[in-house]
């Protein structure tokens, strides 16, 4: 007679390559989820009142779960096939990662980003699958002419994701410069494995992975394979002992990647300690909650292709109304500085500003108090603002340079936007490479 537990072990191996052992939020704990599905509703919302563009990742994560509010999907969906039309039409800038998360949020809505209606333009309809197509060829081409991608490794993954998904060919050669780019560590980001980039690429690969034209060619169809292999080594390399996979805002993109390979993790550990940052409130970016909530609800971005919309319920429940802790009166002492190790400069200042401001607000007091060291420009973006320039000196993505953040020697996890300081703390602007 066999003993439960050598019974669950024959289970276990007579079921190979089952998904990994359960792992799920508490049942308990699920109104976070809902906190976070409800800050994503509310961001979409707001978008549309104040007419700003509409964002693919928002409506990406909101149908990657178990709870929807169907009008709010409906109405962003129909905002991203106008807007999408109107980029087309004036020709205005749409990077390629852009595109393919554009695709990928109408195919998660059940519509065929290939059939747009478009009745501006020629035919009465837009193939954006066509033009995602074209975006790739372009970054292969700079990738072959320049050594680097138009815009990253991070977008040309999502570019091959969402092609795979659409059930697109992919040639050879464009699978092998992303199989050349992971053996080369161009997944590297200011001289750092990027997780959210490798995390991307192994969910490209194994959707490639299960191609029926690539499984035709066994020795593409290894390389594949060995290549996944060695991105989830890095990325398990980056697990933290509190279950963190890289920092807090790369977990969710890697916990996929993992998840979609049946590799084992400590995934209740990882999922313990997002919910409790989530009731901090370090999700409350709604960019953030978007790529943290299809893992919390058991997808993964490979289910974009099969997704039963007809099944969906009108379930997402309204917000509750959160205690919001009154505004502090203490003040808080930082000290800031601008360096430039291209220019040998290096200037720092001290600053007070209320307990709880961000790292922006420290900007502007000391851009106030001293103009010509601390003066700077930002450009909006659905992260919130991305800070273009300081002293005059701005980044450039042809020369891959950027204002990095530091709090002392760490590299920020967050942008100024959302980075709240502590007392005494002493924050960087770097100019640095990536
Ligand atoms: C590539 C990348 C960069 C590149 C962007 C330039 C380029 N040409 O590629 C570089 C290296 C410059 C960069 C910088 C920073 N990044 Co970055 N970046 C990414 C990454 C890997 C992909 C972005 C992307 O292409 N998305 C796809 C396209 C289609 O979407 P998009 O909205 O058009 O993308 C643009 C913006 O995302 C913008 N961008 C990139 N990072 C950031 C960060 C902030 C705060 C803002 C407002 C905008 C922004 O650049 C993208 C390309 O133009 C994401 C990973 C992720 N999970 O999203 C991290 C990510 C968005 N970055 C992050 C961070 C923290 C930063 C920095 C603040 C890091 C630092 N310590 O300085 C700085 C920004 C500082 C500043 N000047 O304001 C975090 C944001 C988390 C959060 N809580 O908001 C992410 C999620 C990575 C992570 N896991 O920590 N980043
Ligand atoms: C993980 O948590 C879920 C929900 O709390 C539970 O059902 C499951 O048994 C746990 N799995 C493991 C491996 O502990
Ligand atoms: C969906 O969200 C909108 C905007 O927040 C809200 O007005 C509406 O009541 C919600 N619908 C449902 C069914 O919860
Ligand atoms: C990429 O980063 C890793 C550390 O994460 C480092 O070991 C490796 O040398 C880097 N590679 C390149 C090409 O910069
Ligand atoms: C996502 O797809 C996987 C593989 O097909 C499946 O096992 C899983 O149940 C799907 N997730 C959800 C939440 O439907
Ligand atoms: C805090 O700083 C502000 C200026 O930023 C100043 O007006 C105020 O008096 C300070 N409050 C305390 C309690 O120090
Ligand atoms: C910066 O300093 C280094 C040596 O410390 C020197 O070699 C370099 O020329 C200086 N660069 C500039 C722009 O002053
Ligand atoms: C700032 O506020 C936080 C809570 O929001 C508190 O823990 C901290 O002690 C405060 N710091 C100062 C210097 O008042
Ligand atoms: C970025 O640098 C390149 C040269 O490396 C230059 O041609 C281009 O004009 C710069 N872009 C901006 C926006 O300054």
């Amino acid at each position: 007679m066999l003993s439960s537990s050598v019974f669950i072990l024959l289970l276990f191996f007579l079921c190979p390559g089952q998904p990994a052992p359960q792992c799920a939020v508490p049942e308990s704990q699920k109104d976070l989820v809902t906190y976070l599905l409800n800050l994503m509703v509310q961001a979409e919302t707001d978008n549309a009142q104040n007419s700003l563009n509409p964002n693919p990742s928002l409506l990406l994560g909101l149908r990657l779960a178990q709870q929807h509010n169907l009008s709010v999907e409906q109405s962003a969906l129909t905002k991203l096939q106008q807007d999408v039309v109107s980029k087309i039409q004036g020709g205005l800038p749409f990077s390629s990662g852009n595109v393919a998360l554009y695709c990928m949020a109408m195919q998660a809505s059940c519509h065929d980003p290939s059939d747009i209606p478009a009745s501006v333009l020629p035919g009465g309809k837009l193939n954006l699958v066509n033009v995602l197509e074209e975006k790739l060829v372009e970054e292969i081409f700079n990738i072959e002419k320049a050594g680097t991608p138009v815009t990253n490794y991070y977008q040309v993954s999502l570019d091959v994701l969402a092609l795979c998904l659409m059930g697109k060919p992919m040639t050879a050669l464009t699978t092998q410069v992303l199989i050349d780019a992971a053996k080369t560590n161009k997944f590297n980001l200011s001289g750092t494995f990027s997780v959210d980039t490798g995390s991307v690429a192994v969910l490209a690969l194994t959707c490639l992975k299960q191609f029926k034209t690539i499984q035709a060619f066994p020795t593409l169809q290894s390389r594949i394979e060995s290549t996944i292999r060695k991105l989830i080594t890095k990325i398990e390399q980056q697990k933290q002992e509190s279950g963190i996979i890289g920092n807090l805002y790369s977990t969710g993109l890697a916990a996929q990647a993992l998840v979609a390979n049946q590799v084992n993790f400590n995934c209740n550990k990882t999922i313990k300690t997002i919910l409790a940052q989530v009731s901090a409130g370090a999700f409350n970016n709604p960019m953030t909650a978007s790529q943290i909530v299809p893992f919390l609800g058991g997808y993964t971005y490979l289910n974009v292709s099969s997704l039963k919309c007809s099944a969906d319920q009108n379930n997402l429940p309204l917000p509750t109304p959160t205690h919001t802790s009154p505004p502090s009166s203490s003040n808080i002492s930082v000290q800031f500085t601008v360096a430039n190790p291209f220019l040998n400069s290096s200037n720092s200042i001290d600053v007070s500003v209320l307990n709880g401001s961000t790292l922006l607000t420290v900007m502007e007091k000391a851009a106030q108090l001293d103009p010509q060291h601390f003066s700077f420009t930002i450009q909006p973006s659905a992260y919130g603002p991305y800070v273009t320039s300081i002293q005059g000196v701005a980044g450039n993505s042809t020369d891959h340079t950027y204002w990095q953040f530091l709090s002392g020697t760490t590299s920020l996890s967050q942008g100024v936007g959302d980075y709240k300081p502590k007392n005494g703390e002493h924050l960087v602007a770097l100019f640095s490479t990536y």
